[in-house]
């Protein structure tokens, strides 16, 4: 299959986005999938419109680039994070930006470190049904279950938004760290825009929309946000900060199914035109 995103690669000098492909679900004890998120994805790309409606153009432009995919199988999550961070790395560098694909949740962490060291100030929104704030998980401090315990490693402040599910020690962490703050579905935008700095990296774990709409995650979590909800505070977030880059995780297709991927690639499309040309929404 030939590694592209709405039929239209742009080679890395052209491309205003880089999207990196991270097939990697080492530490999924539940429902595997999430190494296929990534070709699932851009599979379903091909039934998105290049037309964005309230761009009122292409933000495609001449095409993202997907660059070489980072290596998945049976290596530990300290390794790919490592490799995920190169990858993001040379897109920043390249003044791109970073769009990355899982893959499981662990692998943000491994993006933010990148984006932490270019922009210091960095702060999180995260969209997740789970809080994953354990310090480690069933021996490793880089499990999916503690994505945004290592990625708050890297940065300022944060917000995570969709959280339905948590252990008391993340509870614990909740109350003790109060540069990261937590809602459920329930919220009003500019709360959680309140809790972020000036530049925000997005990481989405598609588990924190509802699973009626986007049934093909790893841990699917009754109720969640809807598409309406989520793409609400990310147009906000777009308008007022300044998106620096953005993962999509978690995505475990569901075979004879295309819903999911569909969803993930048109969440993958809404937010890199929202983040490329914010001065369209203002
Ligand atoms: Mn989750």
């Amino acid at each position: 299959m030939e590694l592209q995103f709405l039929e239209r690669n742009a080679p890395f000098e052209n491309a205003l986005a880089c999207i990196l492909l991270v097939p990697y679900e080492g530490t999924v004890f539940f429902r595997k999938g999430a190494a296929k998120g990534p070709e699932a994805l851009l599979k379903g790309s091909v039934e998105v419109e290049e037309y964005d409606i309230e761009l009122g153009f292409e933000p495609i432009g001449d095409g993202f680039h997907v660059i070489e995919p980072v290596k998945g199988g049976e290596r530990n999550p300290e390794e790919v994070a490592a490799d995920v961070k190169k990858g993001v790395m040379q897109i920043l560098e390249a003044g791109k930006l970073p769009i990355v694909v899982g893959g499981e949740h662990s692998i943000s962490a491994g993006a933010v470190e990148a984006v932490a060291k270019k922009i210091p100030d960095v702060s999180i929104l995260c969209i997740d049904a789970h809080a994953d704030l354990r310090d480690s998980f069933e021996g490793s401090k880089y499990s999916h279950a503690c994505a945004m315990r290592r990625i708050m490693e890297y940065a300022e402040k944060g917000a995570q938004v969709g959280v339905r599910n948590m252990s008391t020690e993340c509870a614990d962490y909740l109350s003790k760290n109060s540069n990261l703050k937590s809602w459920g579905s329930e919220f009003s935008n500019s709360e959680v825009l309140d809790a972020l700095g000036e530049n925000v990296y997005i990481s989405i774990d598609l588990d924190g929309f509802n699973p009626a709409e986007v049934p093909g995650v790893g841990t699917p979590c009754p109720g969640g946000l809807s598409w309406e909800k989520g793409i609400d505070l990310l147009k906000e977030v777009a308008k007022k900060k300044k998106i620096v880059g953005f993962d999509i995780v978690e995505l475990a297709p569901i075979e004879g199914q295309v819903v999911s991927e569909l969803f993930a690639a048109n969440l993958l499309y809404k937010l890199a035109g929202y983040s490329l040309f914010p001065e369209k929404l203002r």
